[in-house]
């Protein structure tokens, strides 16, 4: 399977007081795995601003991807979260792995405002759902580490591949997780994998995302 093109599949390390990350666990279970005639090569990444980032980079540039699928934990959301945008903002509530918690900064200076997923959105949303995973487009993927992941991945395909698709998703937490959570949804790392999995095949196999009516009205 060395010769296969690759898919960078990256997770996040656990924080903020969670012992786990889903989006860990999925990448351990989908290492490796060949979908759709490309090998998955994982990447854990620090919840960390300026090494998160930097890690995504320099995981890039080691794998020579043909897509990137960012995965992070959204605690109390209820469905996988396909992200459409990705702004240029960091505001933190909480302090980082690394202790830092910038306030109402540019994630990059002179960069544009967000950027759009290039992955195709529809497309995985109702492959999701046909599949029996429950998904939803999510027009926020937040303003902490994740969204500078996203945004920094979106940054770096446009100036330097911009041949690349990539984009981030977000998932809810594990079972084990929600039970300290109360209210809080959950689903189990199998729907997940299986999610993940779907979505990289979608990804990889829709050229041109389907034109299929969505978004929300305020
Ligand atoms: N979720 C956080 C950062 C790491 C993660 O898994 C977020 O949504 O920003």
């Amino acid at each position: 399977m060395a010769g296969l093109p690759r898919v960078l599949l990256t997770g996040f390390e656990p924080f903020g007081g969670e012992a786990i990350n889903p989006a860990l666990e999925v990448l351990h279970e989908l290492s490796g795995e060949r979908i759709a005639g490309h090998r998955v090569e994982p990447a854990a990444l620090p919840v960390c601003f300026e090494a998160g980032p930097r890690a995504l980079i320099e995981a890039i540039e080691r794998v020579n991807p043909r897509l990137v699928i960012c995965v992070g934990q959204a605690g109390g959301r209820t469905r996988v979260s396909i992200e459409r945008v990705a702004i240029n903002l960091a505001d933190a509530r909480i302090a980082d792995n690394a202790g830092a918690q910038p306030i109402d900064h540019a994630l990059i200076e002179a960069a544009p405002v967000a950027y759009f997923s290039s992955l195709p959105v529809k497309a995985i949303h109702a492959s999701l759902n046909q599949h029996g995973v429950p998904a939803e487009i999510s027009l926020s993927a937040g303003t902490f580490v994740c969204n500078a992941v996203f945004f920094a991945l979106m940054h770096h395909l446009a100036q330097r591949r911009p041949q690349v698709r990539g984009g981030f998703i977000h998932i809810p937490y594990l079972p084990e997780q929600a039970c300290r959570h109360a209210g809080a949804a959950s689903m189990a790392l199998g729907t997940l994998s299986k999610g993940l999995g779907i979505a990289i095949g979608t990804a990889l196999e829709t050229p041109t995302d389907l034109r299929i009516a969505g978004g929300v009205e305020c």
